[in-house]
């Protein structure tokens, strides 16, 4: 039989049971992660010239310092904030690789997907980015308070802060900008 005296007793083991059962999952979930870390971001498809950025080389762009940006996700729930964060703007990267327009309505047909080391992908339009305000948000970063991106972000990371749900156009672990034309 359980005696009373020894409630306390069950319940700490309980407690105990379940924060250690909790803590399993966050390292799971952690290990997980660092699998997908990302040192570069490699621009490429139709451009001029092929891109390998690490942290050193986006430096070289000039830098945009955030305060913070809301993350909404896709469902409209929140989903804390992004701070501190410094990156370059996908449209100054872009422009370094220079897309290629050989025809007057190429850039008009032209997409860009950001790529993610676990095979996330979102996708922006060469009109969004650089014919209309929404342009000047998308960011690739690479440091937040200081400090480089922390696993679950990756080394790199990208965000579009004009957008109304900004979740899914957080795109972490970044791993790819890829330039593509879409129709003839
Ligand atoms: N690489 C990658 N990025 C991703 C996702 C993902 O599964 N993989 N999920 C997205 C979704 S649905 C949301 S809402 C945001 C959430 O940002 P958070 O994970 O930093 O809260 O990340 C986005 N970026
Ligand atoms: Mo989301």
């Amino acid at each position: 039989m359980l005696k009373i005296s020894r409630l306390p007793h069950l319940f700490f083991l309980v407690v105990a049971l379940a924060c250690s059962a909790a803590s399993l999952a966050v390292d799971k979930k952690t290990d997980e992660a660092v699998s997908f870390v990302t040192q570069r971001v490699t621009v490429f498809g139709e451009v001029e010239h092929k891109l390998s950025l690490g942290v050193a080389e986006l430096r070289r762009f000039p830098l945009q310092r955030i305060g913070e940006t809301n993350l909404v996700c896709q469902s409209g729930a929140e989903a804390g904030k992004l701070e501190n964060f410094v990156g370059v703007r996908l449209r100054d990267i872009l422009e370094k690789a220079t897309i290629i327009s050989r025809e007057h309505n190429d850039l008009k047909k032209t997409i860009i997907i950001a790529t993610a080391s676990d095979g996330y992908k979102a996708v922006f339009s060469w009109n969004e980015l650089f014919n209309s305000p929404l342009g000047e948000g998308v960011i690739v970063f690479f440091e937040k308070n200081g400090a480089p991106l922390d696993d679950i972000e990756g080394r790199l990371a990208m965000v579009s802060m004009q957008d109304l749900r900004t979740g899914p156009r957080h795109v972490r672990w970044l791993q790819g900008i890829e330039v593509l034309r879409v129709a003839q």
